[in-house]
């Protein structure tokens, strides 16, 4: 067995006081450094995106944050602009143990596909390259953390059982958006999909 720790999108826009901040997101920084501290293999999952991104609802004329439109590859929730390339708001946060990170893989660079999951985009076929990096590591087991968790830490966790990892989810050190009951649901999917929640 070897297990991988995945660090999902520990950033200044999803801490407080950030652009699409996550309710206490800030809270995630030490129990995920104690993990870093311990781990064999660390990735971090940087959400990266251009300006002119779709999926910012300033980039859609009538649409506010938060609204749901319909994209090429199917629904797609709007959102405050956010993770801009090389902005402070993109940056991790500044107490993340982000130097002790094996690779760091950014998503969601396409200005025409978001992406939640840090294995393969929302169209769900353009993948980041991080299923072969795990795989030429041996990884056979993944444990995740981080921000959101109803959002880019579920659809991680989703994409690794279908890739055949063993996948824990560590809830101490996640927070969750949480709009319209989306916590709650995608606690249940991943149960339903045989992520261990711990
Ligand atoms: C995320 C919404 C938009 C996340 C990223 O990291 O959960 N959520 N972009
Ligand atoms: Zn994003």
């Amino acid at each position: 067995m070897t297990e991988a720790l995945i660090v999902i999108d520990i950033q200044n826009d999803f801490c407080p006081g950030g652009a699409l901040a996550v309710p206490n997101g800030d809270q995630v920084v030490v129990p995920t450094n104690a993990l870093i501290e311990e781990a064999k293999i660390v990735i971090l999952s940087q959400d990266w995106h251009p300006a002119d991104h779709s999926s910012f609802a300033s980039n859609h004329t009538g649409k506010v944050p938060f609204d749901v439109v319909e994209m090429e590859y199917g629904s797609q929730t709007l959102w405050p602009a956010h993770c801009v390339q090389g902005s402070s708001g993109a940056a991790f946060h500044p107490k993340l143990k982000a130097d002790l990170a094996d690779a760091v893989f950014r998503k969601g660079m396409r200005p025409a596909i978001d992406s939640y999951s840090t294995f393969f985009e929302n169209d769900r076929k353009t993948p980041t390259g991080l299923v072969g990096f795990l795989r030429e590591r041996n990884v056979t087991d993944v444990r995740l953390v981080g921000l959101a968790l109803d959002f880019c830490v579920a659809f991680s966790a989703l994409d690794a059982v279908e890739q055949g990892f063993e996948v824990t989810v560590q809830l101490d050190a996640c927070r969750a958006i949480d709009i319209a009951g989306s916590r709650d649901a995608a606690l249940e999917q991943m149960r339903d999909c045989g992520v261990r929640l711990v």
